[in-house]
């Protein structure tokens, strides 16, 4: 991709309304635009990096056997008003009213309308366990949204679903998710730390929220430091080491604020481990039992010819705050340098040709280069302006794409100017660059 021909409105400074700095970066660099409060237009940039994680979150879930449905973002009222959150759910709850009068909503997340579709369409034990899971557009009209996508009124989430027989088949359930989550933000190469949670408006009282670390986060946690030298390297999805992995983590303390007990806190965690400060929630996991089946009759047939409510726990991934967590994580603001995980970068590689009106060598060389790349499944961005050489540089190091390719003096002959955004330098081959690209695309 040409950046003359992009749609990347880069701004010279911060702009002065952003507080933190993945709200900086993202208008800055064009990635969204605030169409009103809390509610975003996604440009190239940012759409980009969207889809990557959403496409991630989606392998994910799928490994665990959950299936995809889509369900939609308007929803009727009735199911609601049967759950008993019609009403409870407050004024969060953005509440329309269709040309027939009839009342509808914009959906704030999705227990009715999937214990709906369950319940109209599955009647025996047989059939369990189902994971079901969808990643669409969500609606709450918070009272404070800020930090730009991250507390946005609108926002894309992915919402999974499970339905189980028995409390201990419904654990499992619970522990393929919690499994799925860490593998998850592992890919988007975060440190997310599950932490025991407060369940809120969904209900229940098994609850882990996943938290990465930022001085600017909202959740304030506390932790025994040690959780996070944990590694997850379960492969099997089997109920015994799914039970131990979520053990390993349960042992430390662990908690966000709803949780603490201070004199807990000091009991079981030495001095030298406590960690107090605060991260983003990116992830949330729910157990609630029947709460739902048996508010709104989803029940299944037993293998004794009884009847019983169907156990049920959701799943939530906050996809779109997923952007603004990266960029929190990653982004260098002193340097302004952005440096995206390989597994979700807007472009693989920006190419750098040093351009002057009388001599564009430099540019069909960057363009014969691009073909190489884009045969070996390579995404590039050509700067092809005659911006100063600095400029160029201060630029993509804000779009984070992380490598560079620099064609000027020092890109003369087999040997290119290339490097690892935020490293020194190094001459190597294109043979030997596209090697360098291709083997860190392929171990995410
Ligand atoms: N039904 C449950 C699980 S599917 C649920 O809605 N959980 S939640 O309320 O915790 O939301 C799931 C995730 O969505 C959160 O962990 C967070 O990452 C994201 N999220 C929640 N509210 C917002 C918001 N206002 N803006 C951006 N992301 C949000």
């Amino acid at each position: 991709m040409l950046l003359s021909k992009s749609f990347i409105p880069i701004l010279k400074n911060n702009p002065s309304e952003a507080k933190i700095k993945s709200h900086q970066l993202m208008l800055r660099v064009g990635m969204m635009k605030q169409a009103s409060a809390g509610i975003y237009s996604w440009l190239p940039l940012g759409f980009k990096v969207m889809k990557k994680i959403e496409e991630i979150v989606r392998q994910e879930q799928n490994k665990i056997g959950a299936q995809e449905i889509l369900m939609p973002t308007i929803q009727s009222s009735e199911i609601w008003k049967e759950s008993g959150r019609y009403e409870d759910y407050g004024e969060e709850m953005l509440r329309i009213k269709d040309r027939q009068n009839r009342d509808m909503l914009y959906g704030p997340t999705n227990e009715e309308q999937v214990t709906e579709i369950f319940r109209s369409s599955l009647k025996s034990y047989k059939s369990l366990p189902q994971l079901l899971y969808h990643i669409q557009w969500k609606f709450r009209d918070e009272i404070r949204p800020r930090f730009g996508i991250m507390r946005g009124r609108e926002f894309y989430m992915k919402d999974a679903y499970s339905f189980d027989i028995s409390d201990e088949e419904a654990f499992y359930s619970y522990n393929k998710f919690f499994l799925s989550y860490l593998r998850t933000f592992k890919r988007l190469s975060l440190t997310a730390i599950p932490m025991a949670a407060d369940t809120g408006p969904i209900g229940g009282n098994l609850s882990h929220e996943f938290i990465i670390l930022a001085e600017t986060g909202e959740s304030k946690i506390f932790t025994d430091k040690r959780i996070f030298d944990l590694n997850t390297n379960e492969t099997e999805l089997e109920k015994n080491s799914l039970e131990q992995m979520r053990k390993k983590y349960e042992q430390y303390y662990s908690v966000t604020d709803e949780k603490f007990n201070k004199d807990e806190f000091e009991k079981v965690v030495s001095e030298e481990n406590r960690l107090i400060t605060k991260g983003i929630e990116v992830g949330h996991i729910f157990y609630f039992g029947d709460k739902y089946s048996k508010a709104m009759g989803a029940s299944v047939d037993l293998p004794g010819g009884k009847k019983d409510f169907v156990k049920m726990g959701s799943y939530g991934i906050g996809v779109s705050r997923l952007v603004g967590a990266i960029i929190e994580a990653k982004y260098d603001d002193k340097n302004e340098i952005m440096k995206w995980p390989s597994s979700v970068a807007p472009y693989d590689i920006a190419l750098v040709p040093m351009i002057n009106k009388n001599d564009t060598s430099a540019l069909d060389k960057a363009i014969n280069i691009n073909k190489e790349l884009i045969k070996n499944n390579i995404d590039s961005l050509i700067d092809d302006t005659e911006e100063n050489f600095s400029s160029k540089i201060k630029k993509m190091n804000l779009i984070g794409a992380p490598y560079q390719i620099i064609i000027g003096k020092k890109s003369e002959g087999d040997l290119l100017e290339f490097k690892e955004i935020g490293k020194d330098t190094q001459n190597l081959s294109l043979t030997k660059i596209i090697e360098t690209i291709k083997k860190q695309k392929n171990s995410n």
